[in-house]
């Protein structure tokens, strides 16, 4: 279990003093002008040290990331983008950072700015934040007047201005180049990948875009030591996270935790246990509505990061962690998220447009009791046909759920299916 004086977060309830005053009471903009005198390959070598990887839930190594930003780039500006576009279902982290902890947000994207050669950097706002928007912007406006953005910066010498963005409301704009679209003004369809982002990014020109959570605690890692980061968690699985816990639990919580903690120790320990008890448990999805649902005996002994959730056949994700115990109707909920995914594609290729609304329409069909048992491997060879065939991880990420569910539990929709019970459970997508 974290102890209090690994944590990054103090502030993660806004329960301390607020704005700027009390952000610097807590330790962040403390020594940010030493930091970037240090340089950028320093910089960028303690990031890689650390072994942070992405919070956003691909897990791609953060310094790396920043590495490929070009050292020289004949004149074009670069970007840094930091994805607020929080949108998947059951992850609500980064809101809370830019309600209660703002500036280490802010100065994290100084400070990695500078590393990447970046003068300018937007934060893309998912457009329900509305609360969020306008705290980052509030909290944004104290760093100019008190001279940590704009014109040497913090002292800095390096000149730097922050914007702040706000989405209109879309999913699929939490995808990397769907947001540089949307921010370019255009419709947020993600482009094809290569090229990344960090050769031809925002106007064409090398572009990092990176997670809130993962620019947040920068400033730390560089202040404490990639060392202390690298110590907590485990190799290739470092540092500190924060896990939104909700659905069947007694206190559903954001809480910043030790990367490998148990999943069952984060929920007994931090969210009240599940409700009725462990032994009520059913599954839980641990990373988000794109990740497979695991059942209660994985649920027992699996450690809450990248590579143990990987070799379980799911993923950390979001690292948000969606509790269902024994009340939970689990095809009515995969269907659920089918009909989300089906709402959120953007449509432009052909696997993703008509196949999450196929598997959609399948598990509804499953979930009232009218689809036959053959429909099962049909549903499942449709995933199959989605699944890697399509521009973006959406397509993914609406097969995944779909295939958990008939891994672990096909033998309860065979039971439904037989049984046919015949009565229309139909989730609208809307
Ligand atoms: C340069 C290369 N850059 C990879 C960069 C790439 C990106 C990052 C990871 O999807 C996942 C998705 C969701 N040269 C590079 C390179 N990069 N190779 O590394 O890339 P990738 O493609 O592995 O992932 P992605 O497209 O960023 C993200 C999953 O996260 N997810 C979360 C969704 C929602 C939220 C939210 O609401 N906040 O994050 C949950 O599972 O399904 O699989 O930057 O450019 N050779
Ligand atoms: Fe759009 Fe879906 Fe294709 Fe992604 S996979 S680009 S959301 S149609």
């Amino acid at each position: 279990m974290l102890q209090d004086k690994d944590r990054i977060f103090t502030n993660l309830y806004g329960l301390g003093e607020k704005g700027l005053a009390g952000a610097r009471k807590r330790g962040d903009w403390d020594g940010t002008a030493g930091i970037i005198a240090k340089g950028r390959d320093w910089i960028i070598d303690e990031m890689k040290k650390s072994g942070l990887r992405g919070r956003g839930g691909a897990g791609f190594p953060t310094g790396l990331k920043w590495s490929f930003m070009p050292k020289d780039s004949g004149g074009r500006p670069h970007y840094l983008v930091v994805n607020a576009d929080e949108s998947e279902p059951g992850t609500c982290k980064d809101r809370e950072i830019m309600r209660h902890d703002p500036q280490k947000l802010i100065e994290g994207c100084l400070i990695a700015s500078f590393a990447m050669g970046a003068h300018v950097c937007y934060i893309y706002v998912r457009g329900e934040f509305i609360r969020e928007r306008e705290a980052l912007q509030a909290a944004v406006d104290e760093a100019y007047a008190a001279g940590l953005l704009g014109k040497n910066a913090a002292g800095s010498g390096w000149d730097f201005d922050l914007y702040v963005h706000h989405g209109a409301g879309a999913y699929i704009c939490g995808e990397e180049t769907a947001l540089l679209e949307s921010l370019e003004g255009k419709k947020g369809m993600p482009r094809l990948k290569p090229p990344f982002p960090a050769n031809m990014g925002l106007y064409g020109a090398p572009t990092t875009v990176n997670n809130v959570e993962s620019i947040a605690v920068a400033p730390t890692i560089l202040r404490r030591g990639s060392d202390w980061f690298a110590g907590l968690g485990r190799p290739n699985n470092t540092g500190t996270k924060i896990f939104s816990i909700s659905g069947h639990v007694n206190n559903p919580c954001n809480v910043e935790e030790e990367m490998g903690i148990p999943l069952r120790e984060l929920i007994e320990k931090h969210a009240g246990g599940v409700r009725g008890g462990w032994d009520n448990l059913l599954a839980i999805i641990p990373g988000g509505s794109s990740v497979p649902m695991i059942p209660k005996a994985v649920c027992d002994e699996i450690l809450m990061d990248f590579d143990s959730l990987k070799a379980a056949q799911t993923g950390l994700g979001t690292a948000a962690v969606i509790v269902m115990d024994k009340s939970t109707d689990l095809i009515k909920a995969i269907a659920r998220i089918s009909a989300f995914y089906k709402h959120e594609s953007c449509g432009q290729c052909t696997p993703c447009r008509e196949g999450t609304g196929w598997m959609w329409r399948m598990m509804e069909r499953m979930a009232s009791g009218e689809a036959q048992v053959s429909e099962i491997d049909m549903l499942l060879d449709v995933t199959k046909r989605v699944e890697g065939h399509t521009i973006c991880a959406l397509g993914d990420a609406a097969a995944w759920p779909i295939q958990g569910l008939m891994r672990h539990f096909r033998h309860v929709v065979e039971e439904r299916l037989t049984t046919h019970k015949g009565a229309s459970t139909q989730v609208a997508a809307e």
